[in-house]
C-alpha cells in the first residue's frame, strides 16, 4: 500500500520530489481503510429498518409497483438536439436559432424544479438514472432539461447522501443531445448566502465543464449588481447565460405600483446590456396571470432583442392559460414538466400544453405520446416519495395572496412542522404575506423567501403581530437570517429597506450597501486542498472543494456518512427510505457487473442497552449488524 501511495502521489507523478519526499510527505503513510462494502450497506439498511428514515413517519415498507422504463433502442445513435447546435454555433448562434423557431420551445423541469416543488427535492439519482437516456432519446426536440441547481445540490448531500456532481456527470453522459440547464442563485450559488467572488467563478467554471450548458441566473432581490459577476463567468465559459427577472406582485393591480410594467421593462433592458444571451422570466410563485403575461411578454418583445424564456408554477391552476397568452405574445421558450410530475406547486404539464395549442401554429414540436410514456414512469416512481408530498391536492388560488414560491411551499411546511406549528400552517401562510408587506414588499425567492419564511415562523411561534414588532422590537431576538438580510448581506432590495424596521432589527449593527462579495476574502483553494486532504485522508477533487466551500458542514457530514455506510446511491428507492420487509430479498448492483443479494432474516428485541441485532443473508451467507434503537 505504501508503494501504491507513492506511485499515485501528485508530486511523484509530476516529478516534483526529491530525496526528502518520503520524510516530508506524511500522507504516504495514510492507508485507505479496508472497507467491507457489504457490512456498510447492511448497517445502513439495518439503521433504516430499526429507526426509519429521518423526516419520514416510520412505517412498514409499502408494496410498490415497479415503474416501467419505456423501451428505447439503446444501440441506435442518440438523435441530435440543441446541445449540438450550441456546440456548433456557440451561445449567440443558439440564441439566434431559438428566435428562428416558429413553434414554442419547451424546457422539461421534471429532473429539478418539479420534484423540488412537489416532493421536497427528494428524487434520487438512482431513479433519474433509469429514465435519463429514454428521455433524451424520446424528447430530442426539447430546448433543455432543467436537472441541476436550486435546492438539489444541498439536498443531495444532506438528505440523500449523494454527491451532486456525480449526478450531473451521469446525466450528461446519458443525455448528450439536449441542453442541460441549472438554476443558479447568482452570488448565492446554490446556497442561501453570498459567497466570495472566486467561489462563484470556480463554481460556474466547474459546472460548465461537468456538463451544464444553460445557466438560469437570478438574484433574490432582482439586484443586477449581484448578478453581473455570475453572468460574466458564464460568458467566459462559453455557455448560455440566461439572466432572469423574478416576477413578483401583480402588474394588473394599479394599487401596487412598486413592481409595475416599467420596472420589468427596465430590468430586462439592463439584463440584456449585462450580457444575457436569453432573458428568463422566473415566476417562482405562479403569480403571473394570463393577461399580465400577455402584456409583459408583448412589452418585453418590443424592448429587447434576445429570446425570452418563461417559467411559472401552476399553483393557482392557471398555468396553461398563462402560457397560452405568453405564447400568443411571442414568448420563445416555456418550462413544463411531464404530467405526472406537473401541476399545483410544480410547472404546468407539457402534455396539457401540447393539447391546449392544438390548431395553433406555435404548438410545440414534441412527441406527446412519448411524454405520456415518460409520465407513466414518473407516476409510479413518484409513489416512492409519497412521504414528502405536501398534501396540496387541488388548485390553490390563495397563492395570489401569500405569494409563496412553489419551491418553498412544502419546505416551509416541513419547517413549520419541525417547530411544532403543524396545526397553525394557515396562520403561517397569512403571516408570510404580512411579513412581506412589513419588509417593504420584497421579491421572495431563495434565499430572500427563506428570510420572510423564517420571520413568519418566528412571529407565529411567539404570538407576535406586526404592531408588536414595532412596539416591542427592542427586546426581541430576531432570527439570524432576518438580521443578516437587513444588514444587506443578500444585497439591496429595490427602493431600499424600510428604515424604521431596519433600525429595530439591527439594534445598532451596521448595514452594508455595497456588493457583499466585495467585502469577502477569496477562498484559497490551495490551502483548502491541503486541509481537506488531511481531513478526508484521500485525494481531493475540485468538486469536493466546491461542495466544501459552499456547504462545509453538510459536506463533512456527507463524507462521514460515506465512510460509515458506503455509497448508498446504489440502493433502490423503497429500500433506501424503508429498509426491507422480513424475508424480503433484493439485488444491489454495487458496481457494474458486481451484484450483492441481500435478504432480511430477522430482527432481535432490544437488548438492555437498547441495541437490536438485525440478521441478514448476504449472498446466501448469514450476516448480522448491531443497531441502536433510537425509539
Ligand atoms: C431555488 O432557488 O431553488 C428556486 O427554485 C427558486 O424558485
Ligand atoms: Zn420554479
Amino acid at each position: 500500500e505504501f508503494l501504491e501511495n507513492v506511485v499515485q502521489h501528485e508530486a511523484f507523478l509530476t516529478g516534483e520530489y526529491d530525496t526528502s519526499f518520503i520524510d516530508t510527505t506524511p500522507e504516504l503513510f495514510v492507508f485507505p481503510k479496508r472497507k467491507d462494502r457489504g457490512t456498510k450497506m447492511l448497517t445502513f439498511i439495518g439503521e433504516t429498518i430499526v429507526n426509519g428514515y429521518p423526516g419520514l413517519e416510520k412505517e412498514k415498507k409499502p408494496i410498490f409497483d415497479k415503474p416501467q422504463v419505456p423501451k428505447v433502442k439503446y444501440s441506435e445513435p442518440v438523435p441530435p438536439g440543441t446541445k449540438q447546435i450550441l456546440d456548433e454555433r456557440g451561445p449567440e448562434g443558439l440564441a439566434d436559432w431559438v428566435k428562428e423557431q416558429k413553434e414554442v420551445l419547451l424546457t422539461d423541469t421534471t429532473f429539478r424544479d418539479a420534484h423540488q416543488s412537489l416532493l421536497a427535492t427528494r428524487i434520487r439519482t438512482q431513479d433519474l438514472k433509469q429514465i435519463a437516456e429514454p428521455t433524451a432519446r424520446m424528447l430530442p426536440n426539447l430546448f433543455s432539461s432543467e436537472m441541476w441547481g436550486g435546492a438539489t445540490f444541498d439536498v443531495a448531500m444532506r438528505f440523500l447522501h449523494e454527491d451532486p456532481w456525480e449526478r450531473l456527470i451521469m446525466l450528461r453522459e446519458k443525455m448528450p443531445n439536449v441542453l442541460m440547464q441549472m438554476l443558479l442563485r447568482a452570488s448565492n450559488a446554490v446556497g442561501y448566502k453570498n459567497y466570495p467572488d472566486n467561489v462563484i467563478k470556480e463554481f460556474v467554471d466547474k459546472s460548465a465543464s461537468a456538463g451544464i450548458d444553460v445557466f438560469r441566473i437570478f438574484d433574490s432581490l432582482n439586484w443586477i449588481e449581484g448578478m453581473q459577476l455570475t453572468i460574466d463567468a458564464v460568458r467566459e465559459s462559453n455557455k448560455i447565460a440566461e439572466a432572469s427577472i423574478c416576477y413578483t406582485g401583480d402588474i394588473l393591480d394599479s394599487s401596487r405600483t412598486k413592481y409595475d410594467l416599467g420596472y420589468y421593462k427596465n430590468l430586462a433592458g439592463e439584463l440584456e446590456k449585462s450580457g444575457a444571451h436569453i432573458l428568463g422570466i422566473k415566476d417562482m410563485a405562479g403569480l403571473l396571470k394570463p393577461e399580465a403575461a400577455y402584456q409583459l411578454i408583448s412589452e418585453l418583445k418590443e424592448t429587447i432583442d434576445i429570446p425570452i424564456h418563461l417559467h411559472t408554477h401552476d399553483t393557482s391552476g392557471n398555468g396553461i392559460f398563462t402560457y397560452s397568452k405568453a405564447i400568443e405574445a411571442g414568448v420563445d421558450i416555456v418550462d413544463v414538466a411531464v404530467s405526472s410530475m406537473a401541476g399545483l406547486t410544480s410547472q404546468p404539464s407539457g402534455n396539457s400544453l401540447y393539447y391546449a395549442l392544438a390548431g395553433n401554429e406555435r404548438q410545440p414540436n414534441i412527441d406527446v405520446k412519448a411524454v405520456e410514456e415518460l409520465s407513466e414512469f414518473w407516476d409510479y416512481t413518484r409513489k416512492y416519495y409519497q412521504g414528502f408530498e405536501s398534501g396540496m391536492n387541488s388548485p390553490h388560488t390563495e397563492v395570489y395572496e401569500h405569494e409563496m414560491p412553489g419551491g418553498q411551499y412544502s419546505n416551509l411546511q416541513q419547517q413549520a412542522k419541525a417547530v411544532g406549528l403543524k396545526n397553525r400552517w394557515n396562520e403561517v401562510k397569512k403571516m408570510y404575506r404580512q411579513v412581506n408587506d412589513m419588509f417593504g414588499d420584497v421579491v421572495k425567492v431563495t434565499p430572500s423567501s427563506k428570510v420572510v419564511g423564517d420571520m413568519a415562523l418566528y412571529m407565529v411561534q411567539n404570538d407576535l403581530t406586526v404592531d408588536d414588532i414595532y412596539e416591542k422590537g427592542e427586546s426581541l431576538d430576531f432570527p439570524d437570517s432576518v438580521i443578516e438580510f437587513f444588514q444587506g448581506f443578500l444585497g439591496q432590495p429595490y427602493q431600499g429597506f424600510p428604515k424604521e424596521l431596519q433600525n429595530i432589527i439591527l439594534k445598532g449593527r451596521t448595514a452594508i450597501i455595497n456588493r457583499p462579495g466585495e467585502n469577502m476574502d477569496p477562498v484559497s483553494f490551495h490551502e483548502m486542498k491541503e486541509e481537506l486532504y488531511h481531513k478526508l485522508e484521500r485525494q481531493v477533487t475540485s468538486h469536493d472543494m466546491l461542495s466544501y466551500a459552499l456547504y462545509p458542514k453538510v459536506f463533512m457530514d456527507f463524507e462521514r456518512f460515506r465512510q460509515q455506510f458506503g455509497d448508498v446511491t446504489v440502493l433502490d428507492t423503497p429500500t433506501f427510505f424503508y429498509g426491507l420487509r422480513l424475508g424480503e430479498e433484493i439485488e444491489v448492483e454495487i458496481e457494474q457487473g458486481k451484484t450483492l443479494i441481500v435478504k432480511l432474516v430477522s430482527i432481535s428485541k432490544p437488548q438492555d442497552n437498547g441495541n437490536r441485532i438485525v440478521y441478514f443473508e448476504l449472498n446466501g451467507q448469514p450476516r448480522e449488524v448491531v443497531i441502536k434503537d433510537q425509539n
